[in-house]
């Protein structure tokens, strides 16, 4: 266990346990062929300090942890407004994780305080009337490597995100079918991952009852149209939109109804963040009073010019294509503006195509450096509710909710 959050162990990236976990997957018959778990010489990505890796029904991704895995998107793909299901982030907590699901088997439990106890198979659930939109699903602790000073959990960067279109069925339906019990409170989420010992706590997370009834609550079958990756949580994931992805429990396979608080580890010590209006502390000063983390923050991402390249050159006198990505936890978003000298001016950006108010928003600008040299480029969105990015970085032990205005430097000749 992790000294300080109590949060399961990342263990150090070691080749033999990647390679011991495509074993596995392969003996489970997963891995696809000309799948291969080498490190190197797998894709032309720019330069990255993490390995790449490539896993079932995925491409070469950043490698943040083997066992569980923990996959980080390659920021290229940021350039597509839905991301692709090979190249969705794949985040897990407890090994081992399900490496084979029999849909000839496999049901979905519904039981705690309900009339009447459901186990519905996939053909059931696929009779129900659909619920389809556009989410971005985020972890908490995406961008974590950027803190200062560091903490410890995945080092991950900007890819512990992707937007998808869902579709699945409403919570909401399935509770109605099952005829919940007045004085009903929570609601539980259970994974088909269980954790190495019996003493480890299972993943598994609540919802206050009213939540789970939200219409836009969905134990989604599909991701852009295709069935769930089985690392993305096939056959069923909850999908909480406006939520950070913790709540959006992969492989469900029993959802309870509870007269009570949940209790359990992952809702009453995991996810917690300071219990003030931006989930901030100080090193020397932390928060006394934590609570689990819920909605997103507003953020902007560049895609071009690539934070992350080696070096981005411009010429002076020709337009560079500025492009990038806004999301909320749902207010949309108002307008996004970014700045060539450090914030003290800033220009508008366009907003293109609205996916939905769940959606990655893609924003485009044009400019045209004057004068060679070093510039720093940021971008700030703002959303619906007036909320906008903070200047200077916030701070939490747990690295979560990172939302800084992002900066890129540009080199122009
Ligand atoms: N069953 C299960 N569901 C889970 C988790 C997990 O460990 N087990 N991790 C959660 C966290 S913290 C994240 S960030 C997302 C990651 O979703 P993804 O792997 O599809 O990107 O799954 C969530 N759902
Ligand atoms: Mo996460």
């Amino acid at each position: 266990m992790n000294k300080s959050s109590g949060l399961p162990r990342e263990d150090n990236i070691s080749r033999r346990q990647l390679l011991q976990w495509a074993g596995l997957a392969s003996v489970a018959g997963l891995l696809p062929s000309g799948c291969s778990s080498e490190t190197s010489d797998l894709s032309s990505l720019p330069s990255f300090d993490q390995p790449i890796a490539r896993f079932p029904e995925k491409v070469p991704m950043h490698l943040i942890n083997d066992r569980a895995p923990q996959l980080e998107t390659p920021r290229e793909y940021f350039a597509e407004d839905l991301t692709p299901n090979e190249a969705f982030f794949v985040r897990w907590h407890l090994q081992p994780i399900p490496t084979k699901v029999d849909l000839q088997t496999w049901r979905l439990k519904i039981g705690g305080h309900i009339d009447k106890p459901l186990a519905l198979s996939m053909d059931e659930l696929r009779k129900m009337e659909p619920t389809e939109f556009v989410a971005v699903c985020q972890c908490s602790g995406n961008s974590r490597k950027f803190f200062n000073p560091p903490v410890p959990g995945g080092q991950w960067a900007d890819g512990a995100m992707g937007n998808a279109r869902w579709k699945g069925v409403s919570v909401r339906d399935i509770l109605k079918r099952a005829g919940v019990k007045a004085g009903a409170v929570d609601t539980t989420f259970n994974g088909l991952d269980t954790g190495p010992l019996p003493a480890t706590p299972d993943f598994i997370k609540s919802l206050a009852i009213d939540h789970a009834m939200q219409p836009d609550v969905i134990l989604a079958y599909e991701m852009n149209g295709k069935p769930l990756p089985l690392l993305n949580g096939f056959p069923i994931r909850l999908v909480v939109p406006g939520w950070y992805a913790t709540y959006w429990v992969k492989s469900i396979w029993e959802i309870n109804v509870l007269p009570e608080k949940f209790t359990g580890y992952w809702m009453a010590k995991a996810y917690h963040i300071p219990d003030n209006a931006d989930g901030s502390e100080k090193p020397d000063e932390l928060a006394k009073q934590k609570v689990p983390i819920s909605l997103l923050n507003v953020r902007s991402l560049w895609v071009n010019p690539n934070p992350e390249a080696d070096v981005n050159r411009v010429l002076t006198g020709q337009p560079v294509p500025l492009e990038g990505i806004a999301f909320d936890a749902g207010a949309g978003i108002k307008q996004v503006e970014f700045s060539v000298d450090g914030g003290k001016t800033w220009k508008g950006t366009s907003l293109e195509a609205d996916l939905g108010r769940y959606s990655f928003r893609r924003w485009r600008a044009n400019w045209t450096p004057t004068q060679r040299g070093s510039y720093r480029l940021l971008v700030r969105a703002t959303n619906n509710q007036g909320e906008t990015q903070p200047m200077k970085s916030k701070w939490n032990t747990g690295g979560y909710m990172r939302n800084v205005i992002e900066e890129v430097t540009v080199e122009a000749s």
